[in-house]
């Protein structure tokens, strides 16, 4: 089995850590970062990628030179830099530099005054307080070693794209043992799973836990029953498979899809009638009278068919009891992406490439939305290039069939709220997104006016990933998600369900809370290349979760009727 994209991202960021330590250009280490987080977050397996006679050098931050590595590393399992820069450093400093909080030059400090050198080193002099009076060590890197280090490998979550990409490998390699589906939170569509959990029909149950165990990515078996195995993969990613008969793969399912919320609520009504609901089936006395399909039980029970993606024990029992569950939103319903960048900023593609790129996912629409001149990183648009770009979108339209593409910036917002475009520029514009690229650390009430003053801008019509988080990296940027909506509600402005793997902002429950407010959203990808249209699968995961249906979405309206329900 062929090294996964979850081991490729972490083999760079181990090598960026170590570059760092080694004093590299900062531009070097950088791009090993950056191509971690692209890598992470693909929609597809890499070998699939590969395979399939994929061209990784067309991703953003991947050039020859990076994909040259990747191949490689797929192929042999190794990544050769890594190895060499492994070698030159004592102990598992490498290991030690990826500690949340720690870094390069901390590391380095440990080493030196502390003589660390190995995780045991540095549970020793942490628990022995030898961090204080160590320069650049306050007592909140103290707290974070600690619960790190005191806190048990399985507590990490995984993004869901990460875990997708394990999880599609592995249902086909398990593919010949039976019905093979992967339960747990990953069915839910959560942002982030904690582990897997396979169920598998087969009548010799036993033979599916021999298989997996013989999984080349399987790094330490935590153990191995008659009808339940659970493995430990490479990537840390931990792996429950439960083997069931087919006459009970219903209630298997139901019972490992979860949550345990929902599951106790489903079993509050089976014990009202006289029955028992558990994973082999729903019994009324000795008889099993469901149990074969999920449908088939909840039709018992006198409810509606719940999506996976709802089963949270929010409120979905009632509503399926009532038969008045929400038709959630399908990524067939949408008809455009509003937030696109080219080459002319930070994207890798022309605007051309990635309209035809859209234009083969179905859409009829997108809307470019390159970054606005504060960030300079990215080559942001100024007054006069953002013209010249509306010139270039005109002549492009002109040769596209079936896809129109609006004219839209994702300009930035100020740290006053203001934006960083004069309203001369806007008011020319189809689609304005605002979005926050600075300034994180603002007190919540200061953050929150600062977006709701942007908010009122009439010409803005979407405010881009409303949060800033990026899972597993960054927090949130402290703001009032309440007041914010309230304010979209108030304005008319709408906000967006970033689709990119990492980012998935808003979430579930603010998407929820839209929702309820009467606030629209946007479903989009964000995308910097052609092939990341395919992220918006996420971003209807997410939308899902938050209960919402076509008619929540704006990018589900036909463009005349898109174009009257955004501002201005
Ligand atoms: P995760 O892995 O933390 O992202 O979340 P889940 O929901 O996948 O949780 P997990 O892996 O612990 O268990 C998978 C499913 O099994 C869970 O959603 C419901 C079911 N389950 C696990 N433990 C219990 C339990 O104690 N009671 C009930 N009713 N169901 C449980
Ligand atoms: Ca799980
Ligand atoms: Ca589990």
């Amino acid at each position: 089995m062929p090294v996964q994209n979850a081991e490729v991202a972490a083999m760079f960021d181990q090598a960026a850590e170590l570059l760092e330590i080694e004093g590299e250009n900062p531009f070097r280490v950088r791009a090993y970062r950056r191509a971690a987080r692209v890598v992470e977050g693909l929609p597809k397996s890499i070998p699939t990628l590969l395979a399939a006679g994929g061209d990784l050098s067309e991703l953003p931050g991947i050039g020859r030179d990076l994909a040259g590595k990747i191949a490689d590393i797929v192929q042999t399992g190794h990544f050769k830099l890594l190895d060499a820069l492994k070698k030159k450093l004592p102990g598992e400093l490498g290991e030690i530099a990826a500690l949340p909080g720690l870094g390069p030059k901390r590391v380095k400090l440990l080493h030196d005054k502390l003589k660390v050198s190995t995780f045991q080193d540095l549970r020793r002099v942490v628990k022995a307080g030898r961090l204080h009076g160590i320069h650049g060590f306050g007592p909140i890197i103290e707290q974070k070693l600690l619960a790190t280090l005191e806190k048990p490998a399985s507590e990490k979550r995984f993004k869901l794209a990460v875990a997708e990409a394990e999880a599609e490998a592995l249902v086909d390699f398990l593919r010949d043992s039976g019905r093979v589906v992967v339960a747990g939170s990953y069915r839910r569509r959560r942002d982030t799973v904690g582990d897997l959990d396979l169920v598998v029909t087969s009548a010799h149950a036993a033979a599916v836990g021999d298989k997996l165990v013989g999984y080349d990515n399987v790094a330490q078996v935590l153990a191995h029953g008659p009808t339940r195995t659970t493995v430990l993969l490479h990537s840390g990613l931990q792996v429950d498979v439960r083997a069931v008969p087919e006459a009970s793969y219903g209630a298997a399912l139901l019972y490992f899809t979860g949550s345990k919320a929902h599951n106790i609520a489903l079993r509050a009504i089976a014990v009202r009638r006289g029955w028992k609901l558990n994973e082999y089936g729903l019994f009324s006395g000795r008889r099993r009278i469901a149990g074969a399909t999920e449908e088939d039980i909840y039709k018992k029970l006198g409810l509606a068919f719940i999506p996976p993606e709802m089963r949270e024990d929010r409120g979905e029992v009632l509503l399926a009891q009532a038969d008045k569950l929400p038709a959630l939103v399908t990524r067939a319903d949408l008809r455009g992406d509003l937030h696109v960048h080219s080459d002319w900023t930070d994207g890798t593609a022309s605007i051309e490439a990635m309209a035809e790129a859209a234009q083969a996912q179905g859409y009829v629409y997108i809307a470019l939305t390159d970054h606005s001149r504060r960030v300079a990183m990215a080559h942001g648009l100024d007054p006069a290039r953002l013209a010249r770009q509306g010139r270039e979108i005109d002549r492009v339209n002109t040769r596209l069939q079936r896809l129109t593409i609006l004219k839209g910036i994702e300009v930035d917002i100020l740290k006053d709220g203001s934006l960083d475009l004069p309203d001369a520029s806007l008011a020319k514009l189809d689609v304005v997104i605002a979005a926050v690229h600075s300034f994180f650390d603002l007190p919540r009430g200061a953050q929150t006016d600062r977006v709701i003053r942007a908010m009122n801008n009439q010409h803005v019509s979407i405010i881009a990933h409303p949060t800033g988080r990026l899972i597993g990296e960054r927090e949130p940027y402290a703001i009032d998600m309440e007041r914010v909506i309230a304010a979209a509600r108030d304005t008319g402005c709408h906000l967006e369900i970033n689709a990119q793997p990492d980012r998935l902002d808003l979430n579930d429950m603010h998407v929820h809370a839209a929702k309820q407010a009467g606030v629209k959203l946007a479903i989009s990808t964000d995308a910097h290349s052609t092939n990341s249209f395919d992220y918006v699968r996420f971003g209807v995961d997410q939308a899902r979760r938050g209960w919402l249906e076509a008619d929540d979405v704006i990018n589900t309206r036909p463009l005349a009727g898109l174009r009257k329900i955004l501002r201005h």
